[in-house]
């Protein structure tokens, strides 16, 4: 039985990665690959595991997003793309929007509304948090989508390159732009992001790693090795680290990735 299983997912697996292509946010990678240049002086912390949660492994993680008390998601992948209010204390899903059409990427909330980004659609699709009926407003926008988080003013948004871009979010037009780089090193394939306590912070796509940037910069302050948060049996079956949420009323983070079974609570301990 467990040949047979491993033989399924590895041929989902491989399905899935044909959606994707070589370069993009899509492939899967059973086994994570080694962190990205990682400059010796900068400092470095474990994703120390404080609780953890059951996770919608149907679930292809592209968006996490905490607000008001609740908990967001988005999903990707073409003919499986959604937005969802989660309950990821219990594992369920409270409500959902399905987004056809589109392989649905990060999302982020401000002034009531929910900014979803599509992979290589091109479009921001915006909608009312309250209901996730679409406002009707919609952005164009050149390149792909990959995160999106807000600092409270502009939607900050990652394209799978170290650049990472401030935009208006009522015009999504780009305000600023910074290079995130490390000690110089510029560090690409930011994936989905989040701002937390003044921070911004990315996994970095197909590794363990989650960077720490100064957004006002661009340079890394640090490094986050979740490496192992899954066992290797489950790791082996799923595809990227892709998550991160601040909940910002209780001072935590969570971290989750595409298809995982779990979500994790972390604290970030300095080695
Ligand atoms: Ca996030």
């Amino acid at each position: 039985m467990m040949v047979v299983s491993r033989s399924v997912a590895l041929i989902l697996a491989a399905m899935v990665g044909g959606c994707g292509g070589a370069s993009g946010d899509q492939p899967p990678s059973a086994t994570p690959v080694p962190p990205p240049a990682v400059s010796p002086s900068t400092p470095t912390y474990t994703g120390q595991v404080v609780n953890e949660y059951p996770h919608d492994p149907e679930s292809f993680t592209q968006g996490f997003v905490w607000e008001a008390g609740k908990f967001y998601e988005s999903t990707g992948l073409e003919g499986k793309s959604s937005i969802r209010e989660v309950d990821i204390f219990g594992g369920g899903v409270r409500r959902q929007r399905d987004v056809p059409g589109v392989f649905g990427e990060g999302i982020a909330i401000l002034g009531g509304k929910l900014y979803q980004l599509t992979w290589k659609n091109g479009r921001c699709i915006v909608y009312d948090v309250s209901t996730f009926a679409p406002t009707g407003q919609e952005f164009r926008y050149d390149g792909e989508g990959w995160g999106l988080t807000t600092d409270g003013t502009s939607l900050v948004m990652s394209n799978g390159s170290s650049a990472v871009t401030f935009r208006d979010p009522k015009t999504f037009a780009v305000t600023r732009t910074i290079t995130v780089t490390d000690n110089g090193v510029p560090i690409d394939k930011l994936n989905e992001l989040e701002w937390v306590k003044g921070e911004l912070w990315a996994n970095v796509w197909t590794s363990d790693q989650i960077v720490r940037i100064d957004p006002a910069t661009g340079r890394v302050v640090g490094w986050i090795d979740v490496t192992g948060l899954l066992s290797p049996a489950e790791r082996a079956k799923v595809d990227v680290l892709n998550g991160i949420v601040y909940d910002v009323a209780n001072d935590r983070v969570y971290v989750t990735g595409k298809n995982w079974p779990k979500v994790f609570e972390i604290r970030a301990v300095k080695r």
